[in-house]
């Protein structure tokens, strides 16, 4: 009888694990395929942009709806994970302009990533109105997080557009928009750059704090529970698709087939057919480039 019990126990635990796993989200990375195809001005405008599966916030603790919804849309290349922020909002507003100041204690969208995955440490990126920003090599024990903010991603470029006014409650705004380049160069876990691969993956987070008049909204891509970013344990799954080829330089080196060009400039899988310049490579559906031959 004893026995029994123990095994039931033990497949309780095994789907009581497995369910858990479930309910951490993946999100599936398209690639910038062409370099120079993002402008980090601010606006999502880019047609990779609009390729880009978004991700939506929600209550940190109940995992409802955020009634000023933001999205979030990621992607990557050898050089920069690239990060889009849309974040609804009737009352815009920061004072904070300085870096490494106490930006989440105001409006802010924040970015937690663990490249090598083992949820010890990892980096957290702040980003407000104002296009300031925040920071700092995390270190998780315990339960709880230790931040270094002498730790600047120094080469990070973000942008920040603003549909609205800043700071003036007097009128009703609208959204606030920040588009980052974050190198890969930068993020030096335990010394070793982040390299990522088609195929590969690594943790990561999206939060985002909103203060209202009379309340403060959090908001998380995965909830956890409690007003609390810092559970490496909830962080989703960022994974890297595949690319049509590191060897797809420029537009302007494309053939001047208009579905190619217009392909090309989305700069995201799966691509047609397409045939170049010197006509030695083309690229088949799945996005892989061919040799000539092939
Ligand atoms: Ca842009
Ligand atoms: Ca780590
Ligand atoms: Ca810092």
């Amino acid at each position: 009888m004893l026995l029994y019990r123990m095994i039931v126990a033990v497949i309780c635990l095994i789907f009581l694990a497995l369910e858990t796993q479930s309910q951490i989200p993946s999100y599936n990375c398209l690639r910038v395929c062409a370099p120079d195809m993002i402008a980090i001005d601010g606006n999502l405008n880019e047609p990779c942009w609009a390729q880009a599966d978004s991700i939506r916030l929600v209550d940190v603790v109940t995992g409802a709806n955020d009634p000023q919804p933001t999205s979030v849309r990621v992607l990557w290349d050898s050089v920069n994970l690239y990060i889009g922020f849309m974040a609804s909002d009737d009352l815009i507003g920061a004072t904070l302009t300085r870096h490494d100041t106490t930006l989440y204690q105001q409006d802010v969208v924040e970015m937690f990533i663990d490249p090598d995955r083992n949820g010890t440490d990892y980096y957290e990126l702040e980003w407000n109105c104002r296009n300031a920003s925040f920071d700092a090599y995390v270190t998780y024990s315990g339960g709880s997080a230790h931040p270094d903010l002498s730790w600047d991603a120094v080469d990070m470029k973000s942008a920040v557009s603003v549909k609205g006014t800043v700071n003036n409650n007097a009128d009703k705004d609208t959204s606030w928009c920040a588009e980052i380049a974050l190198p890969w160069k930068n993020l030096t876990e335990e010394t070793k750059p982040a390299v990522p691969v088609a195929g590969g993956s690594m943790k990561i987070g999206f939060f985002r704090i909103e203060l209202r008049t009379s309340s403060t909204i959090y908001t998380s891509w995965v909830p956890t529970g409690a007003i609390q970013f810092h559970r490496p344990d909830k962080f989703g799954t960022l994974r890297f698709g595949p690319c049509a080829g590191t060897d797809v330089k420029k537009k302007s080196q494309i053939n001047g087939n208009s579905a190619c060009l217009q392909e090309n400039t989305a700069c995201l899988l799966p691509l047609k057919k397409c045939s170049f310049l010197n006509g030695s490579r083309s690229l088949d559906l799945s996005g892989r480039v061919l040799l000539p031959g092939n």
